[in-house]
């Protein structure tokens, strides 16, 4: 057995490994504070890691990952960013930006693909005789306006309002004081190996449309130039489908001086789907995280 905190990159952890993880980082370092930022549907924390050397008063950087319960590769891919930045080779990072990083949005939801259901992607809550929405189709923003269902039972239910889910209200709360200093909100998914623009609620383009795209192209390069692996770039609606309601669109329509807003869908592209191989988690953040440098050269300034 591991014990709890110990964790590392070459397997795949449970809540409480990842969040004493969070505690004993917290704890070694003078500049990074754990905050419980509330409580799931079924009564877990909601936990997020702040680093600052600045008191709070520099550019921020905003990464939220598993959100979607069954996206394991997303919290590791975190947790070893979170490491980086404190101990390794992120930590010049700390000199230029504030970080606020959410290494699982969907608490109830990820223990249950541990104890229960593998393939589980919304929250718990008690919908009917239906359990769960969809965190990610349940944001104050166009919500239930296309690519969105209004059935309990559906794995991208809306819910029953907007911000009907603890997992998404409480986030967006939590970041209403923190929003005017991001300049990167990445939110992290899988898989497909993807880089998303807003909006997902409309096939319309951003006004920034080219730079997002300029951007996006030139983290995709330094992230295949590290292992090989290609993503690809573009708005949700044009790669995917239509999806109202999901933080990023909330994230640009409240705040959108934003610098860079996306969502990305890490490994693979179907071979082993949510189901990657642990043995894929630090190439998949070592070619991460040279994305994530082109995106904080990009907001430097
Ligand atoms: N994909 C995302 C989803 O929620 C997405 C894509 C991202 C939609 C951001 C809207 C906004 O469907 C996965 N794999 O969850
Ligand atoms: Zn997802």
């Amino acid at each position: 057995a591991i014990t709890p905190g110990d964790i590392n990159w070459t397997n795949y952890f449970r809540l409480a490994d990842i969040y004493d993880f969070l505690d004993k980082k917290a704890a070694a370092s003078p500049y990074a504070t754990v905050v419980t930022y509330g409580k799931s549907s079924e009564g877990r924390d909601l936990k997020l890691i702040k680093i600052s050397k600045s008191g709070e008063t520099r550019p921020a950087i905003f990464i939220e990952a598993n959100i979607h319960a069954r996206e394991w590769i997303t919290n590791a891919v975190t947790t070893y960013i979170i490491n980086q930045l404190l101990t390794g080779t992120l930590q010049s990072r700390l000199d230029q930006f504030d970080f606020y990083i959410v290494p699982v949005a969907n608490p109830d939801g990820y223990e249950y693909t541990h104890t229960t259901d593998r393939a589980w992607r919304k929250t718990r809550s008690q919908v009917g005789s239906c359990r769960g929405a969809d965190p990610n189709r349940n944001w104050d923003y166009q919500w239930m306006t296309g690519g969105s269902s209004n059935q309990p039972c559906s794995d991208t239910y809306a819910g029953s309002k907007a911000f009907s889910e603890p997992e998404a209200r409480l986030l967006a709360d939590y970041y209403k004081n923190i929003g005017s200093r991001v300049r990167l909100y990445f939110a992290v998914h899988s898989y497909s190996q993807l880089f998303l623009l807003p909006f997902g609620y409309t096939a319309a383009r951003i006004p920034d449309y080219t730079r997002y795209m300029q951007v996006a192209n030139q983290a995709a390069a330094a992230l295949r130039a590290v292992n090989g692996i290609s993503f690809t770039s573009g708005n949700i609606v044009d790669l995917l489908y239509p999806a109202s309601g999901g933080s990023v669109d909330w994230v640009l329509g409240k705040y959108p001086s934003t610098r860079l807003v996306y969502a990305a869908e890490l490994r693979d592209t179907g071979r082993y789907g949510f189901n990657l191989p642990a043995n894929q988690i630090i190439p998949s953040a070592l070619e991460l995280i040279a994305a994530l440098n082109v995106f904080l050269d990009h907001v430097r300034t």
